[in-house]
C-alpha cells in the first residue's frame, strides 16, 4: 500500500538528509579503504534502508515501486557503492521470497532481511552463463529430500557478507535452457559452499563480487523456491524489478552530477568570467537535465505502472537501458565541464565516472534490454 504523502515526504527528507549529512563526506575514504565503515551500514539498518521492499507484516517499510524508485533516486546522489550494501537485500536477493517464498520461507527468512541482519545474494550468473542467463550449469541433483547442488557462480554481489542466496540450478539435466532451471534458498553455512576473493573492479569501491563455489552442497527440498523447473521465471521477475530499482539510482547519480557541474561552472573562471555563461557549457549542462529528466520519467512511469499491477517487462527494460545509458554520457559530460579537474581524484568526478559503467552491464547488459524490448514490442504488436 502507498505512504501517504507527508510520510512519503518525510522518509525522503530523511534518506536525503543522511545522504549529504553521513555519506557524501565518506565517499572518498570509502574508495580509498574499499570497504563502507560497519558504523555506517548500522546506520542504514537503523533508517530501514536494508526493508525498503519487505512487507510490513516482516518488518520492512512495504514501498511500492513508485517510492523505492524515489528513494534509490535520492540514495543515487551518493556513491554508489553505498547502496550495494543494502541493495541485494531490497532487490535480487530478497524478491524472490517477497514474489514466490512459501509462508513458512517468508517468515524465516524476511525479517531478517528487512533488518539487515541477513545478507542477501542472488546467484544466477556462471562462468559460461552472463547474458545467457537460461544456460545455467550448476547442478541441482535430487536426492531423497534433498537437492544436492554443485557449480560455480561468478560475480556475486554481496556474497562475502551474504549469508543467504538465491541460487539458480539445473535441476532437470534433459530439459535445454531455463525449463530445467529451478531457484534454491542456500543458507551460506550449509558445508561445501565456499565464496572466493573480492574481484578487483574499475570501479564502486567498498562493493564486493565473489565467485560462489558449490561442492555436494545438501540443500533441503522445502528450500526450493517456487515450483521445480520455475526457477528461471522466478530470476526473470526478480530482475524485472530489479532493473527498474537500479535505474532510479541512475536518475540520481545523474541528477547529482548535474548539480556538481552546475557549481563549478558557477566557480571555474576562464577568460575572465565563470565557465557556465560560455553556451558550449550550457549546451552540456541543457542535453544532460534533459535527458536525466526523461529517464526520471519514464522510470517513476513504469513504477507506477507495475504497482497498477501491470506487466512491465517491456518498460522496465527499457528504464534500463535508457537511464544507464544516459548516466554515462552525463558522467562524461561531467569530466569534460570539470576539465583537468575531472580527470584527478580529488574532485570525485572521475570516481562516479568509473563508478556508473556498471549500470550498463549488470542486471543484464544494455544489448540484452534491447532484446528484450523488441521481443516485447513484437509479441504487442507495437
Ligand atoms: N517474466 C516472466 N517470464 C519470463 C520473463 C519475464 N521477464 N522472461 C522470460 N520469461 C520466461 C519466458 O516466457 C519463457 O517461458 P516459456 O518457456 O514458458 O515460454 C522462459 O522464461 C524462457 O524465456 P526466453 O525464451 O525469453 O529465454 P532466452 O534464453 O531466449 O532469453 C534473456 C532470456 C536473454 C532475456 C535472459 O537470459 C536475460 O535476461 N539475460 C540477462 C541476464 C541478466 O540480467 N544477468 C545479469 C545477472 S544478475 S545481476
Amino acid at each position: 500500500m502507498a505512504l501517504d504523502l507527508e510520510t512519503r515526504q518525510q522518509l525522503l527528507d530523511t534518506v536525503r538528509r543522511f545522504v549529504s549529512e553521513r555519506l557524501r563526506p565518506m565517499e572518498a575514504q570509502v574508495a580509498e579503504d574499499n570497504a563502507v565503515p560497519d558504523s555506517l551500514v548500522d546506520e542504514m539498518k537503523a533508517l530501514g534502508l536494508f526493508g525498503l521492499s519487505i512487507p510490513a507484516e516482516y518488518g520492512g517499510l512495504d514501498l511500492n515501486m513508485e517510492e523505492e524508485c524515489l528513494v534509490g533516486i535520492e540514495i543515487g546522489k551518493a556513491s554508489p557503492a553505498f547502496r550495494s550494501s543494502f541493495g541485494t537485500n531490497v532487490g535480487i536477493g530478497s524478491q524472490g521470497v517477497v514474489m514466490f517464498g512459501t509462508p513458512e520461507q517468508k517468515a524465516k527468512y524476511l525479517p531478517g532481511i528487512a533488518s539487515g541482519d541477513i545478507i542477501t545474494s542472488f546467484a544466477l550468473t556462471e562462468p559460461e552463463a552472463g547474458s545467457d542467463s537460461a544456460s545455467v550449469q550448476t547442478r541441482a541433483i535430487r536426492d531423497g529430500d534433498h537437492y544436492v547442488l554443485n557449480g560455480a557462480k561468478r560475480y556475486i554481489t554481496n556474497a562475502g557478507k551474504a549469508s543467504l542466496f538465491t541460487v539458480m540450478a539445473r535441476s532437470d539435466p534433459d530439459k535445454k535452457g531455463g525449463a530445467g532451471v529451478s531457484a534454491f534458498l542456500v543458507p551460506r553455512d550449509l558445508p561445501g559452499l565456499s565464496v572466493g576473493k573480492s574481484e578487483k573492479k574499475m570501479g564502486q569501491q567498498g562493493a564486493h563480487i565473489h565467485d560462489v563455489i558449490f561442492e555436494n552442497v545438501r540443500v533441503p527440498v522445502e528450500n526450493r523456491l517456487g515450483a521445480e523447473g520455475e526457477g528461471f521465471k522466478v530470476a526473470m521477475q526478480v530482475l524485472d524489478r530489479g532493473r527498474l530499482h537500479i535505474s532510479g539510482v541512475c536518475v540520481g547519480v545523474a541528477e547529482r552530477l548535474i548539480a556538481d557541474c552546475v557549481a563549478y561552472a558557477g566557480e571555474r573562471k576562464q577568460f575572465g568570467q565563470p565557465i557556465a555563461s560560455f553556451q558550449m557549457i550550457q549546451a552540456m549542462l541543457a542535453d544532460s537535465k534533459t535527458e536525466a529528466l526523461a529517464a526520471r520519467a519514464l522510470v517513476l512511469e513504469t513504477a507506477r505502472k507495475r504497482d497498477a499491477g501491470e506487466n512491465v517487462t517491456l518498460e522496465a527494460a527499457a528504464a534500463k537501458l535508457f537511464a544507464s545509458e544516459m548516466v554515462g554520457r552525463v558522467a562524461d559530460r561531467a569530466v569534460q565541464i570539470f576539465g583537468g579537474a575531472g580527470y584527478v581524484a580529488d574532485y570525485g568526478i572521475e570516481r562516479l565516472y568509473r563508478d556508473v559503467r556498471i549500470f550498463r552491464i549488470y542486471e543484464g547488459t544494455s544489448q540484452i534490454q534491447q532484446v528484450i524490448i523488441a521481443r516485447e514490442t513484437m509479441k504487442r504488436g507495437g
